[in-house]
């Protein structure tokens, strides 16, 4: 069915006022998870966004849309992703798409904090750097490939909100579960040599990163998200201005034609769309770098407890953590013996082993573990696994960093919902 404005309202009226729109729909405000009795005018209503009538609408709940309205976006060019939000788009990708050891583009997750660019000319685009440096630059992408050398790196990029869905009580945001990371391999430029040939000033701390992007709410000002990171991470070798994704010009959801990535750090803090980095002297103070965003907790917290912002830090690497792609989750197995696969990867650190469980970690065996194929690479991992005998089953992947750090079972709580580095369980039945 072709959308039309009608239907685009309906869904801008569910996202602004959820409450307002039961209300004009279903006569009164429902829980989501109960029956929604859809009479009267609201049925009326949706009848004739659908096109035709309802026959069972006595069992559509509350906060329902039809699919036949489903506004989600076709994301040309990703394959198989699972739409967290539509607007601001949030997309991940489910366990066992992640199997490839380099990530397609196709499969790459999607984390936008606003709205994106509507086009892009990669040819007229330009990066300024300015701040505290000796000689700002203005660099289109022709001058980054001819001024600076070319780097191709296999880099782990991974939202600080992964595993949001499973805390308890619940964090507001994105539900991300686990596909909100990936490794493709970037093209691009080290920062770190563009910053010198800027000529880096004694006094620069910090970055401040800016993109093309556009606030949500459609406010002409302010950037939806503009993150910074240390100087010394920005000198890192491996911090890259990426102008390609797997050998192509990056996805436009990805952040084309360009964008910074820091491997190992929050996803957050590699800005798609990059017009600008901005050398401060001071710890960067843009969109989603102060009061609880990408901040944790400087002390544990009860689950559901309150801390002033104050006592929020700064989140730098990204702990270790295993992901299970290979079987999928549900898997039934005719045979005893399966191939069980993966990734590990740990910020900052390489990872020393990854073990496995499958009697609800009463005992492990170890994975085979491969080197990173480059540093800030994730690693990837497989071993046979033998089942002893029919029945329902767990995988359980843990996996121990260079440091001795090891996943935990259950994370710390903190309200946004960041660092979830539990370890993945996958459900195998032995039929
Ligand atoms: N300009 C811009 N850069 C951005 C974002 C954004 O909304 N706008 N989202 C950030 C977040 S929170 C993450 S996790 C990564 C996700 O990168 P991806 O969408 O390419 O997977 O991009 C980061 N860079
Ligand atoms: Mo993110």
């Amino acid at each position: 069915m072709r959308k039309n404005a009608a239907s685009r309202s309906l869904h801008e009226l569910y996202r602004e006022d959820p409450d307002k729109a039961d209300r004009r729909l279903f006569g009164r405000v429902a829980h989501p998870d109960r029956r929604g009795f859809l009479k009267g005018a609201g049925l009326a209503a949706m009848a004739a966004l659908v096109g035709g009538t309802i026959p069972f609408h006595r069992n559509m709940s509350a906060h329902f849309i039809p699919v036949a309205l489903a506004d989600e976006p076709v994301i040309q060019g990703k394959d198989g992703l699972v739409v967290l939000n539509d607007r601001p788009l949030s997309a991940e990708t489910p366990a066992h798409l992640l199997d490839d050891a380099i990530t397609p583009t196709e499969r790459h997750f999607i984390r936008n904090n606003g709205i994106p660019p509507q086009t892009v000319d990669a040819s007229s685009w330009t990066l300024t750097i300015d701040g505290l440096v000796e000689t700002p630059l203005t660099l289109g992408i022709a001058d980054l490939k001819r001024r600076f050398d070319v780097v191709t790196r296999a880099l782990t990029l991974e939202c600080a909100g992964n595993g949001r869905a499973f805390f308890d009580p619940p964090a507001g945001g994105a539900q991300w579960t686990y596909g909100a990371v990936a490794c493709s391999e970037w093209t691009g430029v080290r920062l770190a040599d563009v910053l010198k040939a800027a000529g880096l000033k004694s006094d620069a701390l910090y970055t401040a990163h800016e993109g093309a992007d556009t606030h949500p709410s459609g406010a002409a000002s302010g950037l939806p998200i503009s993150r910074g990171v240390p100087i010394a991470k920005a000198l890192d070798p491996d911090s890259l201005i990426a102008f390609a994704q797997n050998g192509r010009p990056i996805h436009p959801m990805n952040g084309a034609p360009l964008r910074l990535v820091f491997p190992g750090w929050p996803g957050s803090c590699s800005q798609k769309w990059l017009t600008r980095v901005w050398l401060r002297d001071r710890v960067h103070d843009g969109a989603k770098m102060t009061g609880t965003s990408y901040r944790v907790p400087g002390r544990p917290l009860a689950p559901g407890e309150r801390l002033d912002e104050t006592e929020f830090v700064i989140i730098e690497a990204m702990p270790v953590k295993s992901l299970i792609t290979h079987p999928a989750t549900g898997h039934r197995a005719a045979a005893r013996a399966l191939e069980v696969r993966g990734h590990a990867w740990a910020g900052e650190r390489t990872i020393d082993a990854v073990r496995l469980s499958i009697d609800f970690g009463a005992t492990w065996s170890g994975a085979t573990l491969d080197e990173p194929v480059n540093a800030h690479a994730w690693q990837n991992w497989r071993a046979a696994v033998e089942f002893p005998g029919p029945g329902y089953y767990e995988v359980w992947a843990r996996a121990t960093d260079s440091e001795g750090v090891s996943q935990p079972h259950a994370v710390a709580w903190n309200p946004k919902g960041y660092l979830n580095n539990a370890m993945h369980r996958v459900a195998v039945t032995v039929v």
